[in-house]
């Protein structure tokens, strides 16, 4: 291996390694290679920024619905860490454009939802439901 070579190839573990949406996008080039920097940042800024195309793949997260608006086809949500995209708990809106999939949701409740990041600001919650009490098995 001359060193140009051995320089790319660590380029290419790092990338890996640092930016677990790389492996989620079509390539590293469309998306992902920005995401190490964002650790720490203000998550309401990240909302808002540009983070190019993903796939439509399901994101699973937990949190409190502290509102639903059914005529605006959102939910206010607290959810807890997301791992898979390096997010904090926070509060902030998910689309739903869906009305089936809020059927039975209360606000105040715990809830499991999974949703697509669709990129800026577009986060769709594709399924819901209420988090089982405990000695209250499903
Ligand atoms: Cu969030």
């Amino acid at each position: 291996m001359n060193i140009s070579i051995k320089v790319f190839f660590w380029f290419l573990v790092l990338a890996a390694a640092g930016s677990p949406l790389v492996a989620a996008a079509d390539g590293p080039a469309s998306s992902g290679m920005n995401m190490p920097h964002m650790r720490g940042m203000d998550m309401s800024g990240m909302h808002g920024m540009p983070m190019g195309h993903m796939e439509a793949e399901l994101i699973a997260a937990r949190g409190k619905v502290n509102s639903i608006d059914v005529a605006g086809h959102k939910v206010n949500i607290t959810h807890e860490a997301i791992e898979s995209l390096d997010w904090p708990s926070m509060t902030m809106d998910f689309q739903v454009p869906d009305d089936a999939t809020l059927k039975g949701i209360k606000a105040g409740e715990t809830v499991d939802f999974w949703f697509e990041d669709q990129g800026p600001g577009r986060y769709v919650v594709r399924k819901m439901r209420p988090v089982a009490p405990p000695g209250n098995a499903e």
